[in-house]
C-alpha cells in the first residue's frame, strides 16, 4: 500500500505475506466388513484423537459412507493414506483411506 513518507513522498510498503500450502482432507470410506473397533483403533493410531472422537468419526463414516479424519498438507496426507491402507491390508481388512483437496 502507498504510505506518506517524510517530505510528503509516497513510498510503496508491502506487508510480507507467507504462502499457505494447499490442504487435503484425509477420508475413510465405509465398507460392510471392517470391524468397527478396528476403524476406531486406526483413527486413534494414525490421527491422534481420543476414543470418543474416534468413535464419533467411525459412526459418521458407517452411516454416511465417508468421513474426514483430518486435514493436512499434501505430503502428510499422502503418508497417512499409505500408512492406513498398508495397516488395513496387513490386518486383512478392506478398509480404504483416500484424500481430496480440502
Ligand atoms: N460398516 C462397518 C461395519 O458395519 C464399520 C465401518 C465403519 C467400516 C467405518 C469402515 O470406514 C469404516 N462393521
Amino acid at each position: 500500500t502507498d504510505q506518506e513518507h517524510h517530505h510528503g513522498t509516497l513510498v510503496e510498503v508491502d506487508k510480507p505475506e507467507v504462502a499457505r500450502p494447499p490442504l487435503y482432507s484425509v477420508l475413510l470410506l465405509n465398507d460392510d466388513y471392517t470391524p468397527m473397533d478396528f476403524v476406531v483403533e486406526v483413527l486413534m493410531r494414525f490421527f491422534p484423537m481420543n476414543i470418543e472422537k474416534a468413535t464419533q468419526i467411525m459412526l459418521h463414516v458407517h452411516t454416511r459412507g465417508r468421513g474426514v479424519c483430518g486435514v493436512f498438507t499434501r505430503e502428510v496426507a499422502e503418508s497417512k493414506v499409505a500408512q492406513v491402507n498398508e495397516y488395513s491390508r496387513l490386518n486383512q481388512h478392506p478398509l480404504l483411506c483416500t484424500m481430496e483437496k480440502a
